[in-house]
């Protein structure tokens, strides 16, 4: 009714819009993803998990509620093939379809690792042999939204690394989220989050096995946590909050844009939606937009905050500069709604992952057309990539000489650099291997 109608407007224009700044004042995207009161609790909870093993994981589930008391904290496989049963087939070949195309796109990247190489050397040889860690632990965040897509992106890309044992951990699991640990073939998961679940996979507990390897998203706490055995054991990344930048021109679709960044605005209050553009009709239209989605989104009020909060628009001289904004801000997503958008792909710098042209939604990244949808956030980007085989993957070096003669050069070279380090015992090691013994062994 024309009534309703202009009730669906009034209600649109109270909506929040990306505010505007100029290109210099956009703000670093830099987040520190540790948050320290945070990492005050982790350091806690991990020292009680070190001490007291499966009881304290077991105890702090209970007390921040992932589980109730005497309820077991592991499902078996039988469990996730039951959980797998109980969904429709639609449902089951959703899951199935997204897995296959998560997989494929990981064997690409796994085959593009060699898993060998080797150069000669004066009397012998030195090279590599890479291997994937045996066992990982894959986390999915519970919380308001079961992610069965990131149980998907942890598991199956652990399992065409080559990781032997894979496990999931994610609190109060949705049936869809045992059901895709069960497609992406996983050994068991933990049905407890947070700080526990990644001081489980750390120390071992029960069943659940240490872990080489521990990866997937999750809150400031599981973060805090992540951030504290890195370094010992190997981690994907300090994953903040989602963000997603859209350089846009003239060409773009301001309905599919906005539609776009409000996807990321749902997923979290402290997510960050920007659009980059030459033209100032470009934001204008894209608001309009925003308002009227935002007044009929059933999230609204995770990505109205998100939007009011953390989002902005820049106007810019040229693309040249809205490329040169993305590539200040080194986002998670990037997506690019220019006239010929592959062109530009090679000007882009830094992002966790790009999606070229109108059609290609951030969204169709995160429900796996194929690559990974775990990716850094907060500029980070310009240090690392996001979950891949090669989060999995160890290069391991070895070296052989079957030539002490031929050899000599390099020993002789090990003798003296010893010499100038001030290691005696490492240049008496190396001298043994010079053809004739202590040749030039130096002052002893
Ligand atoms: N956009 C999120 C991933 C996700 N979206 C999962 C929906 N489900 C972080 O890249
Ligand atoms: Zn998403």
């Amino acid at each position: 009714s024309a009534q309703g109608q202009q009730q669906q407007q009034q209600q649109a224009a109270a909506e929040p819009v990306l505010k505007m700044i100029k290109a210099e004042d956009v703000p670093p995207l830099h987040r520190d993803p540790v948050d320290p009161k945070a990492r005050a609790i982790a350091e806690e909870i991990m020292r009680d998990v070190r001490e007291r093993g499966e009881a304290a994981v077991m105890h702090h589930a209970v007390r921040l509620g992932d589980i109730a008391d005497g309820q077991p904290m592991v499902v078996g496989q039988g469990g996730l093939k039951a959980a797998y049963d109980a969904l429709s087939e639609q449902e089951r070949g959703v899951l199935q379809r997204t897995a296959d195309r998560i997989k494929a796109f990981a064997q690409a990247q796994r085959a593009s690792v060699q898993d060998n190489c080797q150069v000669d050397l004066p009397g012998g040889q030195a090279g590599q042999l890479v291997a994937a860690v045996e066992v990982a632990g894959c986390y999915a965040p519970g919380g308001r939204y079961p992610l069965p897509s990131s149980v998907l992106m942890g598991a199956v890309t652990a399992r065409v690394a080559g990781v032997k044992q894979v496990w999931v951990a994610s609190p109060r699991p949705h049936r869809s989220v045992l059901a895709a640990a069960y497609i992406a073939g996983a050994d068991g998961l933990l049905a407890v989050g947070g700080v526990q679940a990644i001081a489980a996979f750390t120390y071992g507990a029960g069943d659940v096995p240490v872990c080489d390897a521990i990866v997937g998203p999750g809150n400031k706490f599981v973060t805090a946590a992540k951030s504290l055995v890195a370094g010992s054991v190997a981690i994907d990344m300090l994953a903040g909050p989602s963000e997603c930048l859209v350089v846009a021109d003239s060409t773009c679709d301001p309905a599919v844009v906005a539609a776009d960044l409000l996807a990321q605005s749902e997923h979290d209050v402290a997510a960050r939606a920007i659009l980059v553009t030459p033209d100032k009709q470009v934001v204008d239209a894209v608001n309009a937009q925003v308002q009227q989605q935002l007044a009929v989104l059933p999230t609204a009020d995770t990505a109205r905050v998100a939007i009011a909060e953390n989002s902005f628009a820049v106007v810019t001289a040229d693309v040249d500069e809205a490329i040169a904004v993305a590539n200040r801000l080194a986002p998670e997503h990037l997506e690019v709604h220019t006239k010929d958008a592959w062109d530009l792909v090679p000007r882009f710098d830094h992002y966790g992952a790009l999606f070229v042209g109108h059609n290609a939604a951030e969204v169709l990244g995160d429900y796996g057309a194929g690559p990974n949808h775990t990716l850094p956030t907060g500029g980070t980007a310009r240090s690392f990539g996001g979950l891949s085989v090669h989060t999995f993957l160890r290069p391991r070096t070895w070296l052989r000489i079957d030539d002490k003669k031929a050899a000599t050069g390099v020993v002789q070279d090990a003798v003296d650099l010893a010499l100038m380090e001030g290691l005696h015992g490492h240049s008496r090691a190396a001298a043994l291997r010079l053809p004739t013994q202590g040749r030039t062994i130096g002052p002893i």
